[in-house]
Order: C-alpha cells, then sequence, then structure tokens
C-alpha cells in the first residue's frame, strides 16, 4: 500500500469498527425491548413484537463477521477483562441457539425446563455484561455516524435479519418441521381441551399448594374496606363459562372450556376503586384495572371437571387474551384499591 494512504485506510477501518459496534448495540436493545413485548402482550401485537425479535437476531447475525474483526484486533491487547468478553459472546450465541431450537420445535425441553426459558434466562444472563462491556469499551459516538451512508448500511443490516427470519419462516413450512404450528405467539400447543394432559407452570418460585376444599373461603373487599367471606358451595353454584386460552410465556398454550362465576358477579359496584387485586394463597398476585372486571372469570372447573390443586383449585382466574402469568392460582382474596391499574412490577416477583 502507499505509506500516504495507510492513515486514510486506518481512519476508515475505525470508523466501521465504531458503526458496527453502535449497530450491535442498538440491535441488542431492539432484541430485548421486542423479546419483552412478545412476552407481555397476549393479543396478535404480541405476533409483531416477535417478528421484529426475530428479524433483530437475524440482523445480529449478520454482523458477526465485521465484529469478529474487531474482536481479532482486540484480543491481540490481551487485556485481562477479556475472558468476560468471551463469555459474552457465547451468552448471546447460546441463547439465540435455544431461540431456534424453540422456534424451529427441533428440541422443546431440556432439563426439565423448556427451551423457551432457557432462551429467556440465558439471554437476561447477559444483560448485565452487555451493560459492562459497553462501558468498559465505549464507543464515542460521532455525528458522521448519522451519515446516508451509514443509515444506507443499517437499512441493509436490517434487511438481511429481515431476510434472514424470513428464511426461517418458510423452511419451517417447507420442512413440516413443529414450529410451523406455533402460535402468534411463538407457542406450542399442550394439552387444548384436556386439562390432565396441560402442564402445571409455576412463574418463578412459586410453589403448587393444597388447599382444604373445606375450610375454604375466598375475601372480597370493597373500596372502603368491608370484607365479604364467600365459602366454596356458593362459587361453585355459579356456572358462568368461557372458552379461553392459557398462553404460558414458557412457551406453550392451552384452549380450555373453563367454568366458575364471572367476578363482576362478586363486585356489584366498584364505587372510586380504579384496580383490584386478586391474591393467591401463596402470596402470588397480580392487579387489574376495574374495566376488566368485566372479562374475568374464578374458575372451579376445567374441561368439565373440578380444577386439580395443579392448575389452581379450588379457584383460579381466567383472563382471556393474557399471558399465562396474570392467571392467578389459588384465589383467597380479590380488594378493590384506589392505585392505578400499573401500580405493580410489569411481570410478577416470585
Ligand atoms: N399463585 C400462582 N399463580 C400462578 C402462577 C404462580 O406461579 N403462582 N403461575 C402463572 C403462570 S406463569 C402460568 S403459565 C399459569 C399456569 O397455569 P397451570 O399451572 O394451570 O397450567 O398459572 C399462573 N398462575
Ligand atoms: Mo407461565
Amino acid at each position: 500500500m502507499v505509506a500516504g494512504l495507510r492513515p486514510l485506510f486506518a481512519m476508515q477501518t475505525q470508523r466501521l469498527a465504531r458503526r458496527t459496534n453502535l449497530g450491535l448495540l442498538l440491535l441488542l436493545a431492539l432484541v430485548l425491548v421486542t423479546g419483552t413485548a412478545g412476552l407481555a402482550l397476549g393479543t396478535t401485537t404480541s405476533r409483531w413484537a416477535l417478528v421484529g425479535h426475530g428479524a433483530a437476531a437475524f440482523a445480529l447475525i449478520a454482523l458477526a463477521r465485521p465484529k469478529l474483526r474487531i474482536v481479532r484486533g482486540g484480543l491481540r491487547r490481551h487485556r485481562i477483562t477479556r475472558g468476560a468478553s468471551l463469555l459474552l459472546a457465547a451468552l448471546l450465541l447460546t441463547s439465540f441457539t435455544f431461540g431456534l431450537l424453540h422456534s424451529t420445535g427441533l428440541l422443546r425441553e431440556l432439563r426439565g425446563y423448556t427451551t423457551l426459558a432457557w432462551h429467556i434466562a440465558i439471554g437476561l444472563a447477559a444483560v448485565p455484561f452487555i451493560a459492562w462491556h459497553v462501558c468498559a469499551r465505549r464507543t464515542k459516538v460521532r455525528r458522521t455516524d448519522l451519515s446516508r451512508r451509514s443509515l444506507l448500511r443499517a437499512g441493509v443490516v436490517l434487511g438481511s435479519g429481515a431476510a434472514g427470519y424470513a428464511t426461517l419462516e418458510t423452511a419451517l413450512r417447507v420442512a413440516g418441521l413443529p414450529g410451523a404450528g406455533r402460535r402468534f405467539t411463538g407457542s406450542y400447543s399442550a394439552g387444548s381441551g384436556d386439562p390432565e394432559a396441560m402442564p402445571t407452570t409455576q412463574w418463578l418460585l412459586d410453589d403448587v399448594v393444597e388447599i382444604d376444599h373445606n375450610s375454604y373461603t375466598l375475601t372480597v373487599s370493597a373500596h372502603d374496606g368491608a370484607e365479604r367471606r364467600l365459602g366454596l358451595a356458593e362459587l361453585a353454584a355459579h356456572r358462568d363459562a368461557v372458552d379461553a386460552v392459557l398462553d404460558c410465556t414458557g412457551g406453550w398454550y392451552a384452549r380450555q372450556h373453563w367454568e366458575g362465576v364471572w367476578l363482576h358477579r362478586l363486585i356489584p359496584a366498584v364505587g372510586e376503586a380504579r384496580s383490584l387485586v386478586v391474591r393467591s394463597a401463596t402470596g402470588y398476585s397480580r392487579r387489574f384495572g376495574v374495566d376488566d372486571l368485566a372479562a374475568l372469570l374464578l374458575a372451579t372447573r376445567a374441561g368439565g371437571r373440578p380444577l386439580r390443586a395443579g392448575h389452581g383449585a379450588p379457584l383460579r382466574l381466567v383472563v382471556p387474551d393474557r399471558r399465562g402469568f396474570w392467571w392467578v392460582k389459588w384465589v383467597t382474596a380479590v380488594e378493590l384499591s384506589s392505585a392505578p391499574s400499573w401500580w405493580q412490577p410489569p411481570f410478577p416477583l416470585r
């Protein structure tokens, strides 16, 4: 190379490295946001979040080659923290692989956990490493990084990500892999119409409780604190029914015929209340807006038979169009509250 061109070449390499790193960071943020949205939502919006998730993931792969060049340069510097950087790369690749295994259906479970659960857990484990890596290997953003050329390049990277994802979805159908039959949330059918065959799932740390049906009562608290206690006989006398899909963020779903009592029958007036909290005997709870009241069923039966302990006997909440973690099991209390419905962690903590 002509000696005078060398600095120019170095500058261009540096610029490319900077933009690649920036692109990677933006894409990682995108997979995190779309992945979380896909888990939080139970309606078809979830589908679009997950399409974005897949496209962003493949766009990350498209940036792997230019990133590899940067990594090679970095490794030559023998920083003592390079182990952490390599671990981060390994976590991201493993999470991606589990995502692929889940969405193709090639492997659905490993050591008692769904491959989707592995995908999520390993992906979340990478987040602190990403935060550290971004701080430790700081990339300065220049105004020129927003040039037309780099926007064009970003478009190409996103486009190839979308193409990668579309190819995967097409290949699933052509090859007749189980993934082709996933629900829009990405979940697989498990025990639809047959509660016996439906999995028993806890969110994180909760345990199944066996509740004595004879001494069981449901406590309903009004906004002013007035309490009413209902026994099981009184609750089971109702046969309100709804067909609804329980869709667990662990990656499975089941449609069942649920029977019980509409919650609004037990709460004739909400007064000034803005939300209601549905509590489990275990301490698990979820808060709903009073506008949701009309859609909530407290179920005592599924598929024409009394609930089993694992599925929340004697009373569990049915929340059509919301993901499984809203479907509180072993319900012992319902409380009206003046707090707004968003006044809770977006996902349960136990
Ligand atoms: N009390 C309580 N209710 C709960 C949970 C929990 O951990 N504790 N898990 C929720 C989640 S994540 C799901 S998917 C459904 C699973 O219901 P099932 O075990 O009847 O299939 O229950 C929900 N209700
Ligand atoms: Mo779940």
